[in-house]
């Protein structure tokens, strides 16, 4: 089933050797990306289904994108913010006024977002709100994922985000997600100064919240003077079929976070976005970063956000991702136990007695030529890039059909 070249063990035995093992990859070495598609060192093509965790999802190496990666590194790429540079102050108007805030704080890493929108919410709880300094509290949902860092890990409920990385942040708090019982009862604390939330929760396995949960969340934010935070890093950016996942309910965040996507994956670059009663609490020297805001970041966002639009990429990650789960359901696969998504971040819940199941069944995705990974044990993410048209669809669903017929043998 998992045949692997020696030319791929060979990049294999590298990483092995030398690189960390933190990772679990899929046993394939990829050296070229374009659009939807991925090929491998031996010259095989892929059907890309994760997309970089959604961080491509422009499409491989999208030509614009590059092209503006390309002229701007011959240009500068790095001023620190010890200075000003000419597409800073350019690329903050162009990002505020596309998502209609009065400010950006621009980062470089997803967590670097969440990290920031945090420390901004305690800024404002000890300057505006007038909670006593060091006693401001967090909360979170169960299930979340926010990155790596040791704040975001005392957030976690999974033991592989913070078994044995101890001790843990202080003031942070967890309330089942989807529930605005718990979340109001949270929110009776008047330390509380804000909620962080994914819209939809990525990593758990694209576990989306009832319909009107985020509205009784903004609601609730509003009542009781708690900060919205929305964790768009994953959803954000045209993924779930809308420019924001928050826009299908017509929500807006006190802060917004974005990242992946921001730079169409081609580097990181995160954003954290609200209005000045919020933004203008820290002052200057109290936060930053070496790369954050660099003129190369800059110029590669604003390609990557103006790409979104101009080709209709939300739009596109509606139907395309209506049409992928329309077609799965018609496989009627006793494998698969629950199909769930929301524009082009979906994800399959596989239904077998082998806990490896979804592992080998992405092992025969990929000898059929379609890249997915699990997330969880048994929840396999289908998140392609957003500009796949239908025959790519059809195509993929046909590679998932062959598969399935192949997981009844191999396990
Ligand atoms: C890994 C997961 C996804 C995120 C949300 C913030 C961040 C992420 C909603 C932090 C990052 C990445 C991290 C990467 C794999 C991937 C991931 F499996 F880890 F959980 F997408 F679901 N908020 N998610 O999803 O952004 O600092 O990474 O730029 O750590 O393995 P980052």
């Amino acid at each position: 089933m998992n045949m692997i070249s020696s030319n791929t063990a060979k990049y294999l035995a590298l990483e092995d050797q030398y690189g960390a093992h933190n990772y679990h990859p899929i046993p394939v070495v990829l050296n070229k990306g374009e659009g939807v598609y991925l090929w491998d060192v031996d010259g095989k093509k892929y059907i890309d289904f994760l997309s970089g965790y959604s961080a491509v999802n422009q499409g491989h190496c999208h030509p614009k994108i590059i092209n503006t990666l390309i002229e701007q590194a011959q240009k500068l790429t790095l001023t620190s913010r010890a200075f000003h540079n000419n597409l800073l102050g350019e690329y903050e108007q162009f990002i505020t006024s596309y998502f209609g805030y009065q400010k950006v704080l621009p980062m470089n890493t997803g967590v670097e977002g969440g990290e920031t929108a945090i420390k901004l919410a305690r800024r404002w709880a000890y300057t505006q709100k007038g909670i006593e300094e060091n006693k401001a509290k967090v909360i979170f949902a169960e299930g979340n994922f926010w990155g790596r860092t040791l704040a975001a890990i005392s957030s976690s409920t999974d033991p592989s985000s913070y078994h044995q990385f101890g001790p843990f942040m202080p003031g942070f708090e967890l309330v089942p997600y989807n529930d605005t019982i718990a979340l109001e009862k949270a929110f009776q604390d008047k330390n509380v100064c804000a909620f962080m939330v994914e819209p939809i929760q990525g990593e758990a396995g694209v576990v989306i919240p009832d319909e009107g949960y985020l509205q009784k969340v903004r609601a609730l934010c509003t009542e009781y003077n708690v900060l919205f935070i929305a964790d768009e890093i994953q959803t954000g950016l045209a993924r779930t079929g809308k420019m924001l996942a928050c826009d299908h309910e017509h929500v807006r965040p006190d802060i917004l976070i974005l990242g992946k996507a921001l730079s169409g994956g081609v580097l990181p670059i995160s954003a954290v976005l609200a209005d000045d009663y919020i933004m203008m609490n820290i002052k200057p020297g109290e936060h930053g970063s070496t790369y954050g805001g660099n003129p190369l970041a800059c110029a590669v966002a604003i390609s990557a956000l103006t790409v979104l639009k101009e080709e209709h990429m939300a739009e596109n990650a509606n139907s395309m991702g209506q049409l992928l789960r329309d077609e799965l359901a018609k496989l009627h696969s006793p494998f698969i136990k629950t199909i769930r998504g929301k524009g082009l971040l979906n994800a399959i819940v596989i239904n077998h007695p082998n806990p490896e199941a979804a592992w080998d069944f992405c092992l025969i995705l990929k000898e059929k030529g379609l890249l997915a990974k699990p997330t969880h044990g048994d929840k396999i993410r289908f998140a392609p890039p957003l500009l796949i048209t239908k025959e790519q669809i059809i195509e993929s669903v046909q590679k998932i059909e062959a598969a399935l017929q192949e997981l009844n043998q191999v396990t």
